[in-house]
């Protein structure tokens, strides 16, 4: 054992020192020092489990991250003994452990280094707090990049800095805040064109430091618990994505309805303001789903309650909505009024459901509706409980919440002390281990409740705090955000993020929550959202009287916004297929350059860029009277959106930005699926589905997913996915489909658009039938349109 000197906060560094004895017990290894245990556990080819017990005895093995569904496959793997060190391999990982002093080096089987400890493993007595933090010291590879880590407001490529996870309510946070409100700790490291990711799965504060303090070191710590760590191994980014995922869990589908647009404000109220908002979308034809109600819709802030006065016949307006095609979703904060005559907090109290501090009192403290208390959701049967509240809400015909203020953020106080006692599943602990995972536990609840009494039909759940793994049940937005020039790229970067973080389901306030845009921020952020799984316009005007609605701004700004919003439903089937592939693979559904395109240097620091799913490359305008911008395309070739321009990729190219447009291209080769348009989803059955064919003479491949939208019908094997493949040459168009089919959808045709054609078609075969081209099948020379059975299978062009 090797120990370095002490300060009074904390004690001397633990280094391990040689191995003494090992063992091997089905898919896991124990390697014994004098102090130190590491269990090396196998979970996959490529993914590998450490963890370190600091003085001899493991922590209970638990953990709110990792999903119940979780396989430990059964693979081939195997240990080697040499001289310095011992291999655990599998088929595409070798794993060395230094004899001298446990230091980890991993390589892929060829023996590529693939990364490395530093000084790895250590630890160190916290004198100031109690119990020891936790260590892990990796070197910084030649050209290394860092990603990942949930919502931090920064430049994509986090290698420099160093950043840490503590979930905070960051009111007006800025570029570079730290820590805001969610709680990822999982980083991605890329170089050499080699991709792995780290999932530290730990609940204390977390801090991860990217070579900032020392250059060529990349270190993790935590300030209690234990050094438990997922490798994932890549090579591509993507892949790593996927498998962090699948470990840390995939959600269902959400209802349709859910990808449309929704409204917000703080607040809308009374009852005839939201119908008077409801109409006006309906009058001017902008389509929208979903409407919120902010905490003005309650009596005094209690939760589960409705202000009478404002709204007398909740589920009366309810159903009036619902008539008009939109959905209600209500806000819902941890904050339970201290009031005697008030249910909730009664039963609360009677089976001591909230927080106590380490000397037994309640954990009080300031929130909206006064003093408050707060339920420990670390609890299970407290878990069960805060579900069952939902009944209620769901049977006056709310579809979805809104879970707030769960950091937790207390007035005043900023969030709980840490002396703040938690269950955490019959443990034990303090708040130093609870707090990350407060919000995430309060809306694991929230959703559970929610989707039992809204059965048969899916619900919706957004989220502002949670921990790592909160994508199986919730979607995030990115909180507090800015009206400004800036805040659109954050959260162009952010969003981006939070999606290679397992959570794909996000957007931010469009607009801006503070402050006031003008007409060409507001569209220029309509603009990016359209790209966002999660499409939501929110501001706290109430102050001000200040407007954020798309018809806010003038009728310039407004027919604008109009175009894309109807854009955003025509792309839904495309949006749907692309969250089914994240639901299914893990695959996110926003993609940074440096995803798809990891051995070009050139996409490492991008971050204006991004894919949507595997066809939209979206580059958001982000300067107030921007009339051009350059865009980076990655190789391969690419058609511009607005008027089918074909180019080349691995070059920038430049492209005019006027109001109207976005930079949007679409991957040459795709098949886009499309939508008529429409006011909200499932306004009436879709009688033709549109596919736009991006001629291509390179293979390229495409799915369409579709089931109800609503329901748990796909679940019993009620959908369809309907796999194209483009093989076209100069000569000849050519695709191919091939589906299972188990769902009947409304429409029976789908009109074909094919863009970009090399020739102009006199020819068109369709099943081995020949079908006349007319003149009106011509939409430009370029540019062939024609109708076809749903079923069809094979389709050509001469
Ligand atoms: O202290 O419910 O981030 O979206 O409108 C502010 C009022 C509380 C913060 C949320 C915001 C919401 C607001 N909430």
């Amino acid at each position: 054992m090797q120990v370095e000197t002490s300060s009074s906060k904390y004690g001397a560094k633990h280094y391990p020192d040689g191995i003494r004895d090992w063992k091997k017990e089905g898919n896991y290894f124990c390697f014994y020092t004098t102090e130190t245990i590491l269990e090396i556990r196998v979970i996959a080819d490529k993914i590998i489990r450490f963890r370190y017990a600091a003085e001899g005895s493991f922590q209970r093995d638990f953990s709110y991250a990792t999903s119940d569904t979780l396989e430990e496959s059964p693979i081939a793997f195997g240990i080697k003994e040499w001289e310095e060190t011992f291999e655990i391999y599998t088929d595409e990982l070798k794993v060395f452990i230094a004899r001298d002093n446990l230091r980890i080096t991993i390589s892929d089987k060829e023996g590529k280094v693939i990364n490395q400890d530093e000084m790895g493993y250590h630890w160190q007595h916290y004198l100031l707090k109690g119990g020891k933090i936790q260590y892990c010291s990796k070197l910084v590879q030649e050209g290394e990049c860092f990603y990942g880590l949930g919502d931090k407001p920064t430049e994509l490529n986090l290698r420099g800095k160093r950043l840490e996870n503590y979930g905070t309510d960051a009111y007006g946070y800025q570029k570079d805040t730290d820590p805001l409100y969610r709680n990822i700790p999982f980083y991605y490291g890329l170089h050499h064109g080699v991709g792995y990711g780290i999932f530290f799965d730990n609940t204390f504060r977390t801090i991860f430091d990217f070579g900032k303090e020392r250059e060529d070191a990349c270190s993790f710590w935590a300030r209690g618990g234990e050094m438990n760590y997922y490798f994932i191994y890549g090579p591509d980014l993507l892949e790593v994505a996927e498998s962090y995922t699948k470990i840390t869990g995939t959600p269902e589908l959400p209802p349709l309805w859910a990808l449309g647009y929704h409204q917000c404000r703080w607040s809308y109220y009374p009852d005839t303001r939201v119908k008077e908002i409801a109409k006006e979308f309906r009058k001017r034809k902008i389509p929208c789903d979903v409407i919120y109600l902010d905490i003005d819709y309650m009596d005094g802030f209690r939760c589960f309650t409705w202000n009478k006065e404002w709204f007398p016949d909740p589920a009366g307006l309810i159903k009036e909505l619902a008539a008009e095609g939109f959905k209600v979703v209500v806000i819902i904060d941890p904050g339970i009024k201290v009031d005697t005559d008030y249910a909730v907090y009664q039963e609360g109290i009677k089976n001591n459901y909230f927080c106590k501090r380490a000397d037994g009192a309640l954990m009080e403290g300031d929130v909206w509706p006064g003093k408050c208390v707060f339920p420990d959701y670390t609890n299970p049967e407290v878990r069960e409980w805060w579900s069952s509240l939902f009944k209620s809400l769901a049977e006056t015909g709310v579809r979805g919440v809104w879970n707030d203020m769960n950091e937790p953020a207390v007035f005043e106080m900023g969030s709980f002390p840490e002396d703040v006692r938690h269950d955490y599943d019959g443990e034990e602990v303090s708040h130093r281990k609870a707090h990350n995972v407060y919000g995430h536990l309060m809306s694991k609840a929230t959703a559970a409740g929610m989707k039992k009494y809204l059965m048969p039909n899916r619900s919706f759940l957004i989220t502002r705090s949670c921990y790592a793994g909160a994508q199986r049940w919730s979607s995030v937005w990115t909180g507090d955000n800015v009206s400004s020039w800036e805040h659109l790229w954050l959260a162009s970067v952010q969003c981006q993020r939070l999606a290679v973080s397992g959570i794909s389901f996000t957007g931010s306030d469009i607009g801006g929550f503070i402050g006031e845009p003008d007409g060409e921020l507001y569209t220029r952020w309509i603009q990016l959202a359209v790209f966002h799984p999660l499409m939501r316009t929110h501001s706290a005007s109430n102050e001000t009287g200040f407007n954020q609605e798309p018809w806010s701004f003038g009728p310039e700004y407004e027919k604008v916004v109009t175009k894309f919003i109807t854009l955003r439903y025509k792309l839904l089937p495309y949006l749907y297929t692309t969250f089914w592939q994240y639901a299914t693979h893990g695959t996110p559904m926003l993609r940074p350059l440096a995803f798809v395109a990891q051995t070009d240097v050139a996409t490492h620091n991008c971050s204006h860029e991004f894919m949507f799913g595997d066809s939209l490359l979206i580059s958001h305008v982000s300067e107030k009277g921007m009339q051009e911008k350059a865009v980076y395309l990655p190789a391969g070739n690419w058609y511009y959106f607005w008027n089918d321009q074909k180019y080349a990729g691995a070059k920038e190219i430049k492209v005019k930005t006027p109001l109207d447009e976005i930079p949007l291209f679409v991957k040459a080769g795709a098949v886009l699926p499309e939508f008529p348009e429409m006011q909200y989803t499932q306004q009436t059955p879709v009688t033709e589905m549109l596919l736009h064919v991006y001629f291509d003479d390179t293979e390229v491949k495409s799915v369409l997913y579709e089931d109800a939208g609503d329901h748990y019908g796909y679940k019993n094997g009620q959908y369809n996915v309907i796999r194209f493949k483009q093989r076209s040459t100069a000569q000849q168009f050519y695709l191919k489909k091939q589906f299972y089919i188990n769902y009947e959808t409304s429409y029976k045709n789908h009109r074909i658009i094919v863009h970009g054609l090399p020739f102009k078609p006199t020819t068109l075969v369709v099943d081995g039938q020949a079908i006349a081209l007319l003149p009106e099948n011509l939409l430009a020379d370029n540019t062939v349109s024609f109708v076809v059975p749903r079923n069809f299978e094979e389709i050509s062009m001469k």
